[in-house]
């Protein structure tokens, strides 16, 4: 017998949980101060997730997924990202729309059932919240591939969840950007779960990031809870890519803290004492301690920090609040250049069914 092949998966962390050091961090990280802009993002991808479950619980917004201890993961995947990148998210990368400069009161407008909330103002390329699981790897191919085509030292960055990984959509778009070397970058979000199905039963993979083998791209794994490692493992992830590369898996390990939807009750399916272990994990207070024995943080700016993230929270929500709904027609105006027969006969049965305050 000869080997023919033989692979590794590497995990790296820069942060233990306590804030202390593994070893020597990144150039971006050698700074401490360089890594507040961080902080200040995952404080408020938190504070913006409380609000939106508040709206949720008392009819202001609807369903919505919440990213609670898994801000690490989008905060440090957007902040590899160069501004012209394009971010193809699932629909719990909120703090990584944030970072790229999507406005909280568009993210609360689509929470709210308002496609308009999804015309960023900000990043015009990045692409909509996507729910159908995995499609967005798909998408992410056909982004790098046009990108490729151009000759652009663009990358398509997808991030999908760790229960997205079995379905046939990740396998196949993983596969064409190998075999096509397609500049992208897709970003496992393994939080544990996948609504009720714990990480351990949905595969027989020891890690999720060796599915990229079988593409024939490299796959990494990174502490999902800390900011340092993800931003590291993408960065590389991108450089490859920005090289003419190609592809790669980024696996980020962290744990979903919350419901998996405001729609969903997760104490039926896992025990209390499960999940608050893991806040032992948590990566916003892993990197404050860090920036505080630093000496690049103190309890004021602590202080002022939250201060302004909430009038930042409290001005969206009432702009929000106050935006007029659309008339109900509106929802056929999304997709179509030109509305087929059959639909444009129902928008004009819904315009003619409105109620007055549409008018
Ligand atoms: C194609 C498809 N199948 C099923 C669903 C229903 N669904 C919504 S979320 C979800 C679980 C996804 O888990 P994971 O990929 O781990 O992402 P997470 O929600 O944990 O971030 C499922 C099955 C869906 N949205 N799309
Ligand atoms: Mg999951």
């Amino acid at each position: 017998m000869t080997k023919v092949a033989e692979f590794a998966i590497e995990y790296t962390q820069f942060l233990d949980p306590s804030g202390r050091p593994t070893g020597r961090l990144p150039d971006f990280a050698r700074d401490a101060a360089a890594l507040i802009p961080l902080y200040r993002a995952m404080v408020l991808t938190r504070r913006f997730d409380a609000k939106a479950i508040a709206l949720q619980r008392t009819g202001r917004l609807g369903t919505f997924a919440s990213s609670l201890g898994q801000e690490a993961v989008v905060v440090g995947l957007a902040s590899a990202m160069r501004t012209d990148d394009v971010l193809l998210p699932s629909y719990r990368e909120t703090g990584a729309q944030l970072y790229r400069g999507v406005g909280l009161d568009e993210l609360l407008l689509y929470w709210g059932g308002d496609e308009r909330g999804s015309d960023f103002a900000g990043p015009k390329h990045d692409f909509p919240v996507s729910v159908p699981v995995a499609s967005q790897c798909l998408h992410a191919v056909g982004v790098g591939y046009a990108m490729k085509l151009q000759r652009e030292a663009r990358v398509a960055v997808c991030v999908c969840g760790d229960g997205a990984t079995s379905n046939g959509a990740f396998y196949e778009a993983i596969n064409c950007a190998g075999a096509w070397r397609v500049p992208a970058v897709f970003v496992v979000n393994n939080n544990q779960w996948a609504i009720s199905v714990p990480r351990t039963v949905q595969t027989a993979a020891e890690t999720l990031a060796q599915k990229a083998i079988a593409a024939g791209i490299p796959g990494l794994q990174v502490d999902g809870n800390d900011v340092i490692a993800v931003r590291h493992g993408v960065a590389q992830a991108l450089l490859r890519a920005r090289a003419g590369d190609g592809p790669s898996v980024v696996e980020a390990l962290t744990y979903r803290m919350s419901d998996h939807t405001t729609a969903d009750d997760a104490s039926r399916y896992r025990s209390a004492e499960a999940v608050s272990e893991r806040w032992a994990t948590d990566p916003i207070p892993r990197l404050r301690t860090y920036l505080v024995e630093a000496g690049a943080w103190t309890k004021a700016d602590e202080e002022r920090l939250v201060e302004e993230i909430n009038g930042d929270i409290d001005a969206a929500v009432e702009r929000y609040l106050k935006t007029q709904p659309q008339p109900p027609e509106a929802m056929f105006d999304y997709l179509y250049a030109e509305l087929p027969r059959a639909l444009a006969e129902q928008r004009a049965a819904a315009a003619a069914s409105r109620g007055d305050d549409h008018a």
